[in-house]
């Protein structure tokens, strides 16, 4: 008889508290005994000189959905999701996302359709909001956040789901009544537009003006905005996609007054610069994204920013559109830089590039590894202990990794539905060979196992993070003393 239905036997376990040699028990979807000599599996993986690490948690995925440019991304669930399974992410949150004049609970429910026909990995949802009028605060967010889609996501950029100032403190209000997060493309929109029209109108239409199109000031004022807004409300929020020092520089300072904001940034930030986008012809607009890619100054600035804990952790933002009329060049074979997708794939990459940029290359320990890329973004987002965790009564969502195996990324080696990979060339060291999502194998050597349908919806109570403080600005105070109540 055996005691479980698998034992991963004789790897080093990692977490965010550290390694330590151990097998795993797993039965059922769930890790039931981690300890030295245990007992008979069912099926017994032999980890020896392989880490046993907990499956990869991206908490800012595009897939099957429409852009804030009115672009439809590349991947569908189940080729995002395979590509993700393959590099060792286990649960990805994505969008439903409302475009103006939409329910949003019809948006939720088409969603959910589309994710458990395809989804391969688990999965939860933010709710991205493009018109939160009274009757989407008031009479769908309620029960959309009770059925456990506790995150809202808003832009304060691109055309088509952009939201004003009034909208923003609109939807912070509400989010607190509903206790939900609050996170934010935070780029000034004005800016960008200004400076995407003088660029074009003096003819300079090439992608390596994305760069300048985004200037960096619009970065860290709606940063700086964002964070007012959220102590005047006193309304957690998250900055997505920090790219710049003087970004992550706002962040340390709102915290610092006691603001609740959170942060994260993205593999592509940390790995890639502004010198990416200078390529011949057009070829620089497989690197266009928003914000654009930076300095390597600033790559320094985000890690720093990471290690004292100003972000919290490292998402991909995986957003594909293919190198042609469907996606990057849908505009024509001449587009201009404004008119070309933002985004890039991520899914798949994310771990195998950032383990090889932290771990590989010994600027740090797996424990931050495993804290930036799984136990963060879980606990941020309400699913742990479930996920991002190995750990007794969690799902058996585990990667055995092997530390030495160097791959050289290239177009043909990728598994989405982009057809490129902004990181061809490039060898990276460490890979996840074998991965489990609640017990059951759904990639291994390079293949993925499981069928498109077998993830699992993931509805979230609000994690700690969507507490208030109870600080109310002095403004609340002071109309409350006059017997008023603003919210
Ligand atoms: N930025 C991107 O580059 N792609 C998706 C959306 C975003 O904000
Ligand atoms: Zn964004
Ligand atoms: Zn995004």
């Amino acid at each position: 008889m055996a005691d479980y239905d698998i034992v991963i036997r004789g790897g080093t376990v990692g977490s965010s508290a550290g390694t330590f040699e151990a097998d795993v028990g797993i039965t059922g979807d769930t890790v039931v005994a981690l300890g030295r000599n245990l007992g008979a599996g069912k099926r017994n993986i032999d980890a020896k000189g392989k880490l046993v690490l907990p499956g990869g948690v991206d908490a800012h995925a595009h897939i099957e959905q429409l852009s804030g440019m009115g672009v439809m991304g590349a991947d569908n669930f189940e080729s995002a999701t395979g590509a993700a399974a393959l590099g060792g992410t286990t649960t990805v949150v994505c969008f439903a996302a409302q475009h103006k004049g939409k329910s949003l609970t019809k948006v939720v429910e088409d969603y959910h359709v589309l994710a458990k026909r395809g989804a391969i990995i688990d999965y939860a949802m933010h709710m991205i909001l493009a018109d939160p009028n009274a009757r989407v605060l008031k009479e769908e967010l309620p029960a959309l956040v009770k059925s456990g889609h506790s995150s809202i996501k808003l832009f304060m950029t691109y055309e088509h789901t952009k939201v004003d100032d009034e909208q923003l403190l609109d939807t912070l209000v509400a989010a607190r009544e509903n206790r939900a997060l609050v996170c934010v493309h935070a780029e000034n929109n004005g800016m960008i537009s200004w400076m995407g029209r003088r660029l074009v109108e003096r003819g300079y239409r090439d992608p390596r003006f994305h760069g300048p199109h985004h200037p960096r000031l619009c970065e860290t004022e709606a940063i700086y905005r964002l964070a007012a807004f959220s102590e005047l409300i006193d309304q957690p929020v998250i900055v997505y996609h920090v790219s710049t020092a003087e970004g992550a520089k706002v962040i340390r300072e709102a915290r610092g007054r006691g603001v609740k904001m959170f942060a994260e940034t993205c593999t592509q930030y940390l790995t890639l610069t502004v010198d990416d986008l200078v390529k011949p012809g057009l070829e620089g607009a497989k690197w266009v994204c928003s914000p654009p890619l930076r300095l390597q100054s600033d790559q320094e600035a985000l890690w720093h920013a990471l290690e004292i804990g100003d972000l919290q952790f490292v998402s991909s933002d995986h957003a594909p559109y293919r190198f042609d009329a469907t996606g990057k060049l849908r505009a024509g074979p001449e587009p201009s830089f404004k008119e070309i997708a933002n985004g890039m794939p991520g899914l798949e990459l994310r771990l195998p590039l950032l383990f090889d940029a932290m771990v590989s290359k010994g600027r740090y320990g797996i424990e931050q590894f495993v804290e930036w890329t799984a136990t963060a973004p879980a606990r941020m987002y309400g699913l742990s202990p479930r996920k991002g965790q190995i750990t007794i009564g969690s799902d058996a969502d585990i990667c055995i990794w092997d530390p030495k195996r160097r791959t050289t990324i290239s177009d043909a080696g990728v598994h989405d539905n982009t057809g490129y990979t902004p990181y061809a060339g490039r060898t990276i060291e460490g890979w996840p060979v074998t991965v489990l999502r609640r017990g059951e194998i759904i990639a291994d050597d390079g293949k993925v196992k499981a069928s498109a349908g077998s993830g699992a919806f993931l509805p979230r109570d609000p994690g700690e993070a969507a507490k208030p403080t109870g600080r109310l600005s002095p403004e609340f105070d002071e109309t409350r003393n006059f017997g008023a109540k603003l919210y």
